[in-house]
C-alpha cells in the first residue's frame, strides 16, 4: 500500500449485490421497506445485516487492494466461521460472553499486496472453543482501494439515471421515490435489456435498489471477462414484491482504472421469473492524475510470502479502527461519496 497516495475505504453494506450469497435462502434479513423498519435506530449499517443458523451457509466478496474489514456480531449464540483468502484458511470464532451492541471486526487485514483477491466466509457453527449455538451475523465490509497518486486531487462525478450519455437498449421504465439518489431510477424486466456508459475514472460505482422480484445481471467493463451479480434480497422468501431496500445498494464497483476511455455495459439476466433490475445513479472518481497500480501476482500468489492475513481476536474492533485512520488520509471524499449517495444514518 502507497499510504501517501489517495486511498478511501470503500463500505460495502450486506445487502450489496457485490457481496455474493452462495443460498440467499439460508439468511435472515430485516426487511428495509417493512413500516416498522428504522435504520437510524439500528447499530448496523444501513440498518441492515445477514444472519444465519445454517452451518455451511457463506458469502464471498471479490476486491482489490491490500485490506478487507468484516463487521458483524459477536455473542453467546455465535459459534465459528472459515475465512478463505486466495489461498489460505483460517478458523474464527465469533462467540462473545454477551451480545455486541455495535459492528465489530469479525476478521480484518491490511497487508496483503495490491492484486486481486478471493474472499470467502463460511459459517462453521459450534465449534471446541465455542460455548455457544451456531449462528453468525455479517453486518458490512470494508475495502481500502487507491482512486489516486500522491498529490492529485479527486472529484466524484455522478450520472443519474436519466443523463443523455446512458445508452439503453431494450424496455425500461422509471420510478420516482426521495430514497433514490436524485429522487428516480431506471428499471426494466426485459431479457437481454441493457444500459451502457462510456467514462474516464479510476473508480466506478453502479447503485440501485434490491428487492424479492430482482435477479441475476451482468456486467462487462471493457475488454474484461464478464461479471454476474444477484440483485434479490435476502428478505423476501418465495419470488415476489417483497424486501425491498431502496437506499442506493452497490450494484457494481471497479477500481484502478486507467486513464482510457472505459465502457461498462450491464445487462438484465431476466429468466423464467422476468426480474428486474434497478439503476439509481453511477458515482465515479475522477483523479487529475492516473496511476493505477500494477497488480502483483495472481490472487492464489498474492496471499503468500509475507501476505498472511493478520486476524483479529477479541478487541479488534480497536484495531481496525486505528489501522483504518493511519492510512486514510482522505476521509472526506468517502464522506462525500456516503454523503451524495444517503449511505449514512
Ligand atoms: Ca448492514
Amino acid at each position: 500500500m502507497d499510504a501517501s497516495a489517495v486511498n478511501i475505504n470503500v463500505t460495502v453494506d450486506d445487502f450489496d449485490a457485490i457481496v455474493n450469497y452462495a443460498d440467499q435462502s439460508q439468511w435472515f434479513t430485516p426487511d428495509p421497506s417493512s413500516a416498522d423498519f428504522d435504520a437510524k435506530a439500528s447499530p448496523w449499517w444501513m440498518g441492515t445485516f445477514h444472519k444465519t443458523e445454517s452451518i455451511g451457509a457463506s458469502f464471498s466478496f471479490n476486491f482489490t487492494g491490500p485490506a478487507i474489514y468484516i463487521y458483524g456480531q459477536k455473542g453467546p449464540d455465535y459459534g465459528s466461521f472459515s475465512v478463505e483468502l486466495d489461498s489460505n484458511s483460517q478458523t474464527l470464532s465469533a462467540y462473545a460472553t454477551e451480545n455486541g451492541t455495535a459492528p465489530v471486526a469479525l476478521f480484518s487485514t491490511n497487508s496483503l499486496s495490491y492484486s486481486n483477491h478471493q474472499l470467502t466466509i463460511k459459517n462453521l457453527g459450534k465449534q471446541g472453543q465455542d460455548g455457544g449455538g451456531n449462528a453468525f451475523m455479517f453486518d458490512s465490509l470494508q475495502n481500502t482501494v487507491q482512486v489516486a497518486p500522491a498529490g492529485a486531487s479527486v472529484n466524484n462525478s455522478t450520472v443519474q439515471e436519466d443523463n443523455s450519455t446512458l445508452t439503453y437498449s431494450g424496455t425500461w421504465g422509471s420510478n420516482k421515490s426521495g430514497n433514490f439518489s436524485g429522487g428516480g431510477s431506471s428499471f426494466t424486466n426485459g431479457d437481454g435489456a441493457s444500459v451502457s456508459l462510456k467514462f474516464h475514472g479510476s473508480t466506478i460505482w453502479v447503485f440501485g435498489d434490491k428487492k424479492n422480484d430482482h435477479g441475476l445481471y451482468s456486467a462487462v467493463l471493457d475488454n474484461d471477462t464478464q461479471q454476474t451479480f444477484n440483485g434479490v434480497s435476502g428478505c423476501g422468501g418465495a419470488f415476489g414484491m417483497t424486501c425491498e431496500q431502496q437506499q442506493p445498494c452497490i450494484k457494481y464497483f471497479a477500481s484502478n482504472l486507467d486513464g482510457s476511455e472505459h465502457t461498462l455495459t450491464i445487462t438484465n439476466m431476466a429468466g423464467v421469473n422476468q426480474s428486474f433490475f434497478d439503476l439509481d445513479s453511477i458515482v465515479i472518481s475522477v483523479p487529475s492524475e492516473y496511476a493505477p497500480r500494477n497488480l502483483s501476482g495472481s490472487a492464489s500468489s498474492s496471499s503468500t510470502g509475507g501476505a498472511q492475513p493478520t486476524t483479529t481476536g477479541s478487541g479488534s474492533q480497536n484495531n481496525a479502527a486505528v489501522a483504518l485512520h493511519v492510512f486514510n488520509p482522505l476521509l472526506l471524499i468517502f464522506a462525500s461519496l456516503c454523503l451524495f449517495t444517503k449511505r449514512f444514518h
